[in-house]
């Protein structure tokens, strides 16, 4: 496969005014019919018209009412090029595609008998020819035909233009979209839906028509989509100044969708998973991911579509910015300092738990990417997260009132333009005064930088010098790294834990001074400090980096118990575990002999019973470092013995804290009707914390209690955190609990994928367990969530199965791989970066996971997608 590199880009030979597209929409065979005006592009040296195709069939193209024959035009690969094209031309152009048989889930598919589209990134090109690339912004019309009993609901981006019969029982919708856009935001759907809908009067007194479409029987499970679309439309128009620029907005549910939702103009398209919610069938964790999807595909609409991205490799201009607003929206929703809080814990141990390895690994990238093989390969958590953390960077140094200057003046210069990550920190620079070619690095060098710091008191001259040490570790291609600019917010607490008044250089800072580390080493004085005080570094997660080191744990008990930044006060209780992990691990290796501190378990019991902080918060401090985590601070990695050490501290916890933890149980009931708020999701989240935890240590009565709240729960976060208890904790009842589970909700597919996932990532699930599972009637491997639930969840999330030293978990992988690969390269490629770490495992595992990585690089037909994730492993 061919290497596609970001110094290679050249603008568009020819620019496309408007598109006209026509569809007959049949799922054996759809006819496409398209007519672009194009103009050549003043600003490009080539002059054939190059337009891109997969796996449709042409029927006729015609160039100016000329019909071209196949001399007139050269097809290879993917590419079909018309050479001595005129300056302005109108291209009229048929296809033929089969619907039915697309289990890529890119370009024009059906599911259900529903007919739904996903074009980002190149999945136009598989519906007709186009110039597919994002830079190419034009103004769509599109007629829909198709039968009308079988597809009453005709949708496509924009507004509705009009609709009515056309005999033989087919109907037709015509739509607007009054905005350019790239084709990869062009939608329809075509279908058998019933929505809830309603009229929201906007910020400027305009009314639009908001719509939730889903299945018929999912009407109850809508409102919470409805009512996070209305809450991010307020929040857009107050945070940023920017409105809804449509008559309607639509949001439309469908069961298979390669990822979680789709940005398409006008016409939003989500996997069911991040719309469909009620008490009975959805978590608190799913409530909380509808909103913030919802609200992510919503804020695109101005982050993405008014102003989009010149070609693929700033994928993060639009994803990581994104991701930020989507994140600052959560976090104001909740409304308080420690919900802000929370939610920034959250981003934190997302980027350890899947971020950092990734720029540990085979896949680093840097956020805007040099090369791919395949794009879809990098809708990744650097792109999004570490993107994320790379804009939020920006509101940390400039304030929050200098970051909207700076998105102030980006859409005063990009609006409807094709635009690069350079363009957006220009405006950033320029808004704010401030120069940011240093901070072009976070764009182009990849990995993890690590930040390690050095003190000195001076008690005579009462100065505290904090020195600060940056690196990053080679990556795939960049052997060495320049220093990065790392905003490092610092408080120092006295020994009584309060905050210090800060000044440096004779500037007084409050209590938390933004320190701009440019340098490799770089030494900051803080003056009038009275005693030796202990630092409180990198608040609130200030960059995305690895702080090493530096603290005793006299230190870190003391930030545990004072520090006024929730997010650090959080992080030392993450160093005193990972510290005691870390040397638990090493035990189980060595004699088996486990032993656990009461320094410790002393600070998680004060942590537990201070009613002084929020239930939420008290779940985040309490909850451990992953067993990904762990092994991500190992040399070599032994999954069973990471396994083990951290499952002794739980049970420790468990039995240690038992009456405590019994006090919280039943302290953080929430009688009365269930409600998705943060402040109840949190007193449930430490509720079923302490559940999990007794049960990790369990005996009757620990049982007891998880099988009386499986039995009684009205709602699902406590009945599927019940029903997890007793898995986990081997109760004879489990297996009942699970069957029992299954009948209730057998007729609910995102439940059904709940009751796979469980025990796909239950360490009691060995893989003929697995393959039992693999032959339910409701398993099935086209669907990607039922994929992705049962499959991706053994070989991702049950460390301990999947890596069974007789090497049966890898070869199950490679199996299941190749297969998904000839259905769905996109999730089969995301299945393949399990295997990601290969080179981390003790040597006896890594000689398995190299045969299956082998085997799998192999197959002769292997799709682009599979074939760069292993290679790159491989090499
Ligand atoms: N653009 C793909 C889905 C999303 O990030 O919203
Ligand atoms: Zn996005």
């Amino acid at each position: 496969p061919q290497t596609i590199y970001r110094s290679d880009y050249t603008p568009p030979s020819y620019l496309v005014d408007t598109v006209e597209l026509g569809f007959d929409l049949d799922p054996a065979r759809t006819v496409v019919a398209s007519r672009l005006t194009m103009r050549r592009n003043p600003d490009s040296a080539q002059r054939e018209i190059e337009l891109h195709g997969e796996d449709i069939d042409l029927v006729a193209l015609r160039l100016n009412g000329r019909l071209l024959e196949p001399r007139d035009y050269a097809v290879n690969g993917n590419l079909l090029t018309i050479p001595n094209a005129p300056e302005e031309a109108t291209l009229e152009i048929e296809t033929v595609c089969v619907p039915e048989q697309n289990t890529t889930l890119s370009g024009l598919y059906t599911s259900n008998g529903n007919f739904f589209t996903q074009c980002e990134a190149e999945g136009f090109r598989r519906i007709t020819y186009f110039p597919d690339r994002p830079d190419v912004m034009a103004k769509y019309t599109v007629m829909l035909r198709a039968d009308k009993a079988r597809y009453p609901v005709l949708l496509s981006n924009g507004n509705l233009l009009e609709e009515g019969d056309i005999g033989d029982g087919r109907h037709y919708a015509k739509w607007e979209d009054p905005f350019k856009k790239p084709s990869y935001l062009f939608a329809l759907v075509a279908a058998q839906l019933v929505c809830q809908e309603e009229t929201f009067r906007l910020a400027d007194g305009r009314d639009a028509l908001l719509q939730v479409w889903v299945e018929e029987g999912n009407l109850d499970k809508t409102d919470y989509a409805m009512q996070s679309l209305k809450h991010s439309i307020r929040w857009d128009e107050e945070r940023y100044g920017l409105e809804l620029d449509l008559d309607r907005f639509m949001i439309v549910a469908t069961s298979d969708f390669n990822m979680g939702a789709m940005e398409n103009k006008g016409l939003n398209i989500f996997n069911t998973k991040f719309v469909l919610a009620n008490p009975r069938v959805a978590t608190d964790i799913d409530f909380q991911g509808i909103e913030a999807v919802v609200a992510h595909e919503y804020f695109h609409n101005w982050t993405g579509n008014r102003v989009t991205c010149r070609d693929w490799f700033q994928l993060s201009l639009k994803e990581g910015l994104t991701v930020f607003r989507d994140q600052e929206f959560t976090a104001d929703m909740i409304g308080t300092d420690t919900g802000r809080a929370v939610t920034r814990i959250d981003q934190v141990r997302t980027l350890r738990q899947a971020q950092f390895p990734e720029d540990a690994g085979p896949m680093a990238h840097p956020v805007r990417p040099d090369s791919f093989v395949e794009i879809n390969n990098f809708y990744t958590v650097t792109v999004y997260e570490k993107g994320a953390e790379v804009v939020r960077m920006y509101q940390t140094l400039l304030g929050r009132d200098g970051f909207r200057k700076g998105m102030d003046l980006y859409f005063e210069r990009h609006d409807e333009q094709a635009v690069t990550c350079d363009d957006f920190r220009q405006a950033m620079a320029d808004a704010g005064g401030r120069d940011f070619s240093q901070f072009e690095r976070w764009y182009s060098q990849a990995g993890t930088p690590t930040l390690r710091f050095e003190t000195r008191y001076d008690k005579a001259a009462q100065t505290y010098a904090l020195t600060l040490f940056q690196g990053c570790a080679p990556t795939p291609g960049q052997d060495s790294k320049l220093p990065f600019h790392i905003p490092v917010a610092v408080g120092l607490l006295d020994r009584e834990g309060r905050d210090m008044p800060l000044t440096v250089d004779g500037k007084d800072m409050g209590t938390t001074a933004v320190l701009e580390l440019l340098e490799a080493e770089q030494t900051f004085v803080f003056s009038g400090v009275t005693e030796t005080p202990v630092p409180s570094v990198l608040r609130d997660f200030s960059a995305p980096v690895i702080l090493q080191g530096g603290y005793t744990d006299a230190d870190l008990l003391h930030l545990f118990n004072h520090d006024s930044d929730p997010v650090n006060r959080w992080e030392a209780g993450q160093r005193l575990a990972m510290g005691r992990l870390l040397k638990l691990t090493g035990e189980v290796a060595a004699d088996g002999k486990l032993n656990l501190d009461d320094t410790f378990i002393e600070a998680m019991r004060k942590m537990l019973v201070d009613e002084s902080l929020d239930p939420a918060f008290r779940e985040q401090a309490l909850m451990l470092p992953s067993e990904t985590m762990i092994a991500e601070q190992l040399g070599e990695v032994d999954p069973m013995a990471v396994h083990l050490a951290r499952q002794f501290m739980r049970a420790n916890i468990g039995a240690s804290l038992r009456s405590e933890l019994l006090a919280q149980y039943d302290a953080n009931q929430t009688p009365g009707p269930y409600s998705p708020d943060a402040a109840s999701a949190g007193k449930r989240g430490l509720k079923n914390l302490a559940l999990a935890y007794l049960n990790a240590a369990p005996d009757a009565d620990t049982i007891a209690l998880a099988a009386r709240q499986c039995a009684d729960a009205g709602n699902m976060t406590d009945r599927a955190a019940a029903l997890g208890a007793l898995i986990h904790a081997r109760a004879p009842q489990a297996e009942s609990e699970l069957a029992r589970f299954y009948d209730e909700f057998q007729g609910e597919a995102l439940v059904v994928d709940k009751w796979f996932a469980m025990q796909a990532s239950a360490p009691t699930t060995d893989i003929a367990r697995v393959r039992e599972l693999m032959r339910h009637p409701a398993f099935n491997l086209r669907n990607p969530n039922r994929a992705r639930s049962l499959v991706a969840n053994y070989c991702m999330n049950n460390a301990v199965q999947f890596h069974a030293p007789n090497g049966s978990g890898y070869l199950f992988w490679a199996e299941h791989v190749i297969l998904l690969d000839g259905l769905n390269p996109q999730v089969a490629a995301r299945l393949a970066r399990a295997m990601d770490r290969w080179r981390r495992y003790t040597p006896a595992l890594q000689v398995h996971m190299k045969t299956a990585l082998q085997q799998v690089a192999g197959q002769q037909r292997l799709s682009n997608d599979v074939r760069e994730v292993v290679t790159k492993a491989l090499a």
